[in-house]
């Protein structure tokens, strides 16, 4: 068997493709045919595995792909993946020359980025560039009009450099209180009006405001956590204008089931004391694949029921307690359906007081991914034995 098909150990996350193409499909309706989608998949597009969630949203008819560094992209071409990618974070001057020469483009805002890049880049290669405004998020981005046009001359007489886009990012387009997300609309606006020529792409939505802000549109979109099938804040979930599908589970096995005594202790600290004579499980998950030791207490499903976690969680593995003797082999579902039951991204989050994004990205590069499509297995990547 190929290696990157194989995994040892029963711990594994599921990535539902077709709910990722579904909520592609969705947004692509609501934003209508004249905005195209940038599908971010920048930090293993948000721990579902970037090859396979890129090559989903490119058949679901996405336009570009976005990641947070150039390493990122280089990662998507060395697997064959040859769509347009922008790097929406800040890359170094020196490393024009990779990036042009794999056909990667860059977010650019600073007047001596482009001076020493043009010192680096060779005659004969072109790059595409995305001009970043800093509108209110206060993180990347040309602040003021002397800036920009600065920028704009130092390109203009350049024929190796294309301004291909302009885009800015919001700071709460997450918030049903609109005033500051107006603001930086307003703002956008404005610096957009100083171009001498227009880019192609003008973008400033992230998932929530293509969801929410119809306004702020243009014509292109940079969808991420909703492509994931999660809501970017719980508070707008109520307005969204179409149902998002998650495409992440999480699943273990029970390794070992034992019956303890009333008083006998489980786990690191013995801080877990059996109350009565009760079944334990044990999970081969803990903290090193992101399933963190914030989460003891957090519940989990067997045969369709919660049970909690129990005692302290360790590096590797961790414990529950059972309503009864149950199998060895026994599918346990940390995050996902079993039956009536269900067990979603968001109730993670909580638990731990912060944003689903979180919560996929923190599931570590060693749990193989199987990503299901039609109802089948497509496949498995195993980071771990991808390179024996
Ligand atoms: N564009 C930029 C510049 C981003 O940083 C992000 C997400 C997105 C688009 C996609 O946003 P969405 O997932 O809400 O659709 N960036 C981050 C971040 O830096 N921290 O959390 C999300």
């Amino acid at each position: 068997m190929d290696s990157q098909w194989a995994y040892y150990r029963d711990t594994w996350a599921e990535i539902n493709l077709d709910h990722i193409s579904y909520n592609i499909e969705e947004m692509r309706r609501h934003i209508g045919d004249d905005v195209k989608v940038f599908a971010v998949v920048k930090a293993n597009a948000y721990g579902h595995g970037d090859e396979e969630v890129a090559r989903e949203a490119l058949n679901s008819g996405v336009s570009y792909l976005a990641v947070a560094f150039l390493d990122e992209a280089l990662a998507l071409r060395n697997k064959g993946i040859s769509a347009p990618i922008l790097v929406l974070g800040i890359s170094r001057p020196e490393d024009v020359r990779i990036a042009a020469e794999n056909q990667i483009s860059l977010t650019v805002f600073q007047q001596q980025w482009l001076r020493e890049a043009k010192e680096l880049l060779p005659s004969d290669v072109r790059l595409a560039i995305h001009v970043k405004l800093d509108t209110g998020m206060g993180r990347l981005g040309v602040r003021n009009r002397d800036e920009l046009k600065g920028l704009e001359t130092l390109i203009k007489k350049d024929p190796r450099f294309n301004i291909e886009g302009v885009y800015t990012h919001f700071a709460t387009a997450d918030e049903l209180d609109f005033t500051y997300f107006e603001r930086q609309m307003e703002r956008f606006k404005e610096m957009v009006s100083w171009f001498e020529a227009r880019p192609e792409f003008i973008h400033t939505g992230n998932s929530a405001a293509a969801l929410i802000h119809p306004e702020s549109h243009h014509n292109a979109v940079r969808m991420g956590i909703s492509m994931y099938g999660l809501t970017p804040s719980p508070e707008i979930e109520p307005v969204l204008p179409f149902r998002l599908k998650p495409a992440f589970s999480l699943h273990t096995k029970l390794v070992h089931v034992k019956k303890i005594s009333k008083g006998e202790r489980i786990s690191y600290g013995a801080t877990y004391e059996g109350a009565e004579d009760e079944w334990i499980g044990t999970l081969p998950i803990g903290y090193a694949d992101g399933w963190i030791r914030k989460l003891q207490g957090q519940e989990v499903l067997v045969e369709g029921q919660r049970v909690p976690i129990v005692g302290r969680i360790c590096m590797d593995q961790c414990m529950v307690r059972l309503p009864r003797e149950l199998p060895i082999g026994t599918v346990v579902t940390l995050i996902g359906r079993q039956g009536e039951s269900y067990i979603s991204v968001n109730e993670v989050a909580e638990k731990l007081q912060t944003i689903n994004y979180e919560i996929t990205c923190m599931a570590a590069a060693r749990i193989p991914r199987v990503y299901m499509k039609n109802g089948k297995v497509k496949r498995i990547i195993n980071s771990l034995l991808k390179q024996v």
